[in-house]
């Protein structure tokens, strides 16, 4: 990759000196450009090369993430702080426009690094999810005034999880790559779980839960943490930003975050649903948005850390029955494990529902 030649497209600052790939997301391309200016360490830059097939509309995608960001840096300057470093900043390219296509094809966008931070893959001590809860909670807060309206719709029915159940048994009645039979065990655990599908979607079309603008996609490393104070500075990975439920939010940084082992773990034996997590990062959230909750919504919580974590077991088993095509894999049978460990989760999420309920409604104070 001529790193050199695609940086020169970009409005970026100094002598270019090398670049590297760099990060753990399943997504996206993403590399570290490192430049010479005249401070004695270099400085970075994050390049991206987009996921086309993921997302459809880059122009669209762009310019959600350009007005989200200008909302949230106008935000935090309000608020006294530091916008360069508390929102991801777009390397705009030399005439001006969000991205750049190279002539085969190939779609990059690029980030100033955000420096002194650490982006964790799996949470070390509960302090440092209380963290990242209260970066994403804050997040929430600050875009609880942003146009909804002007957002695109970067990948529909991204968490319709009904339409994620049709797309699971449209995988497992085609059976692209000829997995369906190895896996009955686990296509049972979720059929089991088909009206739980339609819960959160339901009370949304009876108005009983509110439209917002969310993230979607608020796993432990789309969030960056100060590496002295331990702080949540700046939320990263900002293409799923459409309108939603506060639950996608919760939910996914719990499947993720609460999770006593990595995403792809082969022993099960060590995969459960830590509840000091859960209420670490509960306490967190709540206290930077939980103001603007309703009862219904708070009460909603623990379901939601349980849905989002089978719609995503649910995401990739269909991806390993279509042969592996979306989430970016290192080895083979990872997204079989990837499913494996979050169906544990739900599983031992239903055996807590009690307590993870009684911890939401501890949090009552953070929410008047
Ligand atoms: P993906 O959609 O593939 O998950 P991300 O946008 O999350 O891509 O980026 C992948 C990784 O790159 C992140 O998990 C993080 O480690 C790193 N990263 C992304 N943006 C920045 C940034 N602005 N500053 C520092 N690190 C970043
Ligand atoms: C993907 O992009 P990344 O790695 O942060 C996915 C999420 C999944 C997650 C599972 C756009 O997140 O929805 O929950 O993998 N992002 C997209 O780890 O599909
Ligand atoms: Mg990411």
């Amino acid at each position: 990759m001529d790193y050199e030649s695609i940086a020169s497209k970009f409005q970026m600052e100094g002598a270019f000196i090398q670049g590297e790939p760099f990060g753990c997301g399943h997504i996206n391309d993403t590399y570290a450009l490192y430049f010479k200016q005249a401070s004695a360490r270099p400085v970075r830059y994050i390049l991206q090369r987009m996921n086309e097939s993921i997302f459809r509309n880059i122009e669209e995608l762009m310019q959600n993430i350009a007005s989200v960001t200008s909302f949230l840096s106008e935000q935090v300057k309000c608020e006294g702080g530091n916008a360069q470093r508390e929102v991801l900043q777009i390397i705009k390219t030399t005439d001006g426009g969000l991205y750049y296509r190279d002539n085969r094809g190939n779609c990059y966008r690029a980030f100033l690094f955000v420096e002194d931070t650490v982006c964790l893959q799996t949470i070390e001590k509960p302090e440092q999810f209380y963290q990242a809860a209260k970066a994403f909670g804050k997040f929430q807060r600050q875009l609880h005034a942003f146009p909804a309206e002007t957002l695109f719709e970067t990948i529909p029915h991204f968490h319709d999880t009904r339409d994620r159940y049709r797309l699971f048994t449209e995988a497992v009645a085609r059976d692209t790559a000829g997995r369906a039979k190895s896996v009955q065990k686990e296509i049972d655990f979720i059929r089991m779980r088909e009206k739980d599908t339609g819960v959160l979607l339901d009370l949304l079309e009876n108005e009983q839960l509110p439209l917002r603008v969310t993230h979607n996609d608020t796993k432990l490393n789309n969030v960056l943490l100060d590496h002295k104070t331990g702080k949540g500075i700046c939320v990263i990975d900002l293409d799923t930003v459409m309108p939603g439920l506060i639950h996608y939010d919760f939910g996914d940084s719990i499947r993720y975050g609460a999770s006593t082992a990595a995403e792809d773990e082969t022993d099960l034996s060590k995969v459960s649903m830590s509840l000091e997590l859960f209420a670490a990062f509960s306490k967190g959230f709540l206290e930077e948005c939980g103001q603007s909750l309703t009862e219904t919504e708070r009460t909603y919580l623990p379901f939601g850390a349980k849905l989002m974590t089978l719609e995503c077991g649910m995401r990739f088993l269909t991806d390993y029955l279509n042969g592996d095509t979306y989430f970016k894999i290192h080895r083979e049978h990872q997204n079989l494990d990837r499913c494996r460990t979050q169906l544990k989760l739900v599983e031992d999420m239903e055996k807590k529902e009690e307590k993870m309920a009684a911890i939401i409604r501890e949090c009552r104070q953070y929410c008047f």
